[in-house]
């Protein structure tokens, strides 16, 4: 028998989104969690869509990460064909800034969720921080992880700005 997925699926509708995505995966490596990073298009390999979305359950996989761009179908076509939870990434398309992407994921009707983040890099990375978070709540180690993380980025943050103007 194959060995299970890993627990992240990262998928995304093409190359190009790749660029946003990393932040994604730069995350989830950050946090020591596993993925498998897909390009698989709504549009262009819809087959492969349905392939990976009603397997994905039974693979192993816990939760899914789906950036797509402009008419971006993707998340909410995974999400109608799997219960897993999945959270969309709009990523910033060249003609209206990532708005098209970020209605086009978050606008879904009543019954079939996709967990919506913001556009871009901040996007991606949360979709990450929440796929960490989900998967946290049974493993008390990624749990740790997650909070260092937080601590971490709070000791990041100065008290007063530098005067660089
Ligand atoms: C979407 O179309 C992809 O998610 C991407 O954001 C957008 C443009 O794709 P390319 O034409 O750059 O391959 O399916």
């Amino acid at each position: 028998m194959a060995s299970p997925a890993p627990p992240v699926a990262v998928i995304m509708g093409s190359q190009s989104d790749w660029s946003t995505m990393r932040h994604s995966t730069d995350t989830l490596d950050a946090l020591g969690v596993g993925y498998d990073a897909r390009i698989v298009s709504a549009h262009r390999t819809p087959e492969r869509m349905v392939d990976f979305a009603k397997s994905a359950r039974e693979r192993g996989v816990k939760v899914i990460i789906a950036g797509a761009g402009g008419a971006a179908h993707l998340p909410g076509m995974t999400a109608a064909l799997t219960t897993l939870p999945v959270f969309g990434v709009p990523v910033e398309s060249r003609a209206l800034s990532g708005q098209d992407s970020l209605l086009s994921i978050v606008q879904m009707p009543a019954g079939v969720p996709v967990g919506t983040l913001a556009i871009g890099r901040a996007g991606a990375v949360n979709a990450a921080l929440l796929a960490a978070s989900v998967l946290a709540l049974s493993d008390d180690a990624l749990a740790a992880r997650l909070a260092e993380w937080r601590a971490e980025q709070s000791a990041a943050v100065a008290e007063h700005p530098v005067r660089d103007e």
